[in-house]
């Protein structure tokens, strides 16, 4: 039977709310609404900045979680509901970076996490970085936010995909990588603006300098995407069958090192780290 992750639950066991005690399958559901008091209240441990570590042990591994973001508040209530929980249940020492792209100009996915990736990195000596949409949310809590010794792909069987994987090399969603493996491949390209395309780009980066995608079973990697239309300023873009047929001519000159922005604002309180970034346009 599934748990609920926002509260504890009684399950019958000694463990009964053990935060340390990891649930397995989570009921996920989105009809209820959820406020940013509440979420707040249900993880008081949480330090500012939406960071948290093991009290007792030595946290498994040092995660930054980056997330793209611009006008998806509503997502990332439940983002923030559910996923705190399950991390913390994880035993990782992480902090949540909300990378908020400024004004009204197309969409940048990838380029946005490459900025995450770098002002993470400002502030603390992160192993692992988690890349994840504002509106994904595990089904698991066996399935851990962190790295592995390949690059991971963590949304494996997403229910818009009738919780299944659309194609062997696919990548979007959620994925984690080392910041070893990160650089391998210099990064995320910071030219796929508008929908689609930059994951592929990713995929192609990967497995051009020998990495596999390592994945959770089917039934740990099970999540669902809260339902939504495709955004203002985010339309598919035209050239990405162009550009992914060119990444490993690409790769080398367009990634983290060739990466420029201007941060704008930087908040912090308990719940995350919301860095609201000018990353040009197309
Ligand atoms: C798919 C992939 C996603 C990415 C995208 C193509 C899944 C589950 N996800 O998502 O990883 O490859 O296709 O670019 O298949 N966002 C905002 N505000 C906006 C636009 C986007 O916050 O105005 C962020 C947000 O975190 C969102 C993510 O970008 O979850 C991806 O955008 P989407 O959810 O509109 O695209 P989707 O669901 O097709
Ligand atoms: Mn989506």
């Amino acid at each position: 039977e599934p748990k609920t992750s926002g509260a504890l639950v009684a399950n019958g066991s000694d463990t009964a709310g053990d935060p340390l005690e990891k649930l397995g399958p989570l009921r996920v559901e989105f009809s209820v609404p959820v406020s940013l008091d509440q979420v707040r209240k249900e993880n008081p441990d949480l330090q500012e900045g939406g960071r948290a570590k093991p009290k007792d042990c030595i946290a498994l591994q040092k995660v930054a979680i980056i997330i793209p973001f611009r006008k998806r508040d509503e997502h990332l209530k439940y983002w923030l509901y559910y996923l705190h929980p399950i991390l913390q249940r994880q035993q990782l020492d992480y902090g949540v970076y909300i990378i908020n792209q400024d004004g009204d100009e197309t969409f940048n996915r990838a380029k946005l996490l490459n900025v995450g990736f770098a002002e993470a990195l400002k502030e603390y000596d992160y192993e692992c970085f988690v890349f994840s949409d504002v509106d994904l949310i595990p089904m698991d809590d066996r399935n851990t936010y962190k790295c592995f010794s390949q690059p991971r792909h963590l949304s494996v069987s997403m229910d818009k995909f009738g919780f299944r994987l659309p194609y062997n090399q696919y990548f979007g969603g959620v994925s984690s990588m080392s910041k070893e493996q990160y650089l391998k491949i210099n990064g995320f390209p910071n030219n796929y603006w508008g929908w689609g395309g930059e994951d592929d780009d990713i995929f192609n980066r990967l497995s051009s300098k020998g990495m596999i995608i390592s994945r959770p079973s089917g039934v740990i990697g099970k999540c669902r995407m809260i339902r939504h239309q495709r955004d203002e300023q985010n339309d598919p873009n035209p050239q990405r069958f162009d550009r992914i047929a060119r990444t490993r001519q690409t790769m080398h000159s367009d990634g983290i090192n060739s990466l420029s922005y201007k941060v704008v604002t930087v908040e912090k309180n308990q719940l995350y780290t919301k860095i609201t970034v000018d990353i040009g346009k197309p």
